[in-house]
């Protein structure tokens, strides 16, 4: 278990489409478990391997409240089956865009098939933060981000204000 570094725009590992797990051994599972604790640490709500940069198609989520016990989520391979017609807008935002949201509409409900930390198939149906939330991760593996949703004004002021924060960080 270790927390690793988060990526951040505009790293181009972030908009590659990943690479599908062949099937889910020690050496993912031990992925799964360092996005996790990543994830907490961060914290955050869900956790995509291209943000610690590894472009491989694995998900950590944990959407339970604070006063809750954990519920982690982590799935490989994950696959949209299907998506209500009915949306939700929700204020979003991505641990590799930090200090940036917006409003994001989406389905409001989702149905996902994926290989779980045992390399078995499983489905989960859910509405609701984390129908958001998974929509977002497996966007994530696609090479895509929440600012891809908002206007190209929006879109392109925040990638300039990070990319001349990256610049910054370089010295
Ligand atoms: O921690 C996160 N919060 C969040 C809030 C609204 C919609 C999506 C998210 S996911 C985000 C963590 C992240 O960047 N995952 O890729
Ligand atoms: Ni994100």
């Amino acid at each position: 278990m270790a927390i690793k570094p988060i990526v951040f725009i505009p790293d181009p590992v972030l908009r590659q489409v990943a690479t599908p797990v062949e099937d889910v051994n020690a050496g993912i599972r031990s992925l799964m478990d360092d996005m996790l604790d990543t994830m907490y640490d961060a914290p955050g709500i869900g956790l995509a391997a291209p943000q610690i940069g590894i472009s491989k198609r694995v998900i950590v989520m944990d959407c339970s409240d604070d006063d809750e016990a954990d519920a982690p989520l982590k799935m490989a391979n994950p696959e949209i089956i299907t998506l209500s017609d009915a949306s939700q807008t929700m204020e979003e935002g991505c641990l590799s865009i930090p200090g940036h949201h917006g409003e994001v509409t989406r389905p409001n409900g989702v149905t996902v098939r994926y290989l779980d930390e045992n390399n078995e198939p499983r489905e989960l149906t859910c509405e609701g933060l984390l129908a958001v939330c998974i929509q977002h991760e497996i966007d994530h593996l696609n090479g895509v981000l929440f600012i891809d949703y908002l206007s190209r004004l929006k879109r392109d002021m925040i990638v300039r204000k990070m990319t001349k924060d990256a610049r910054g960080q370089k010295g």
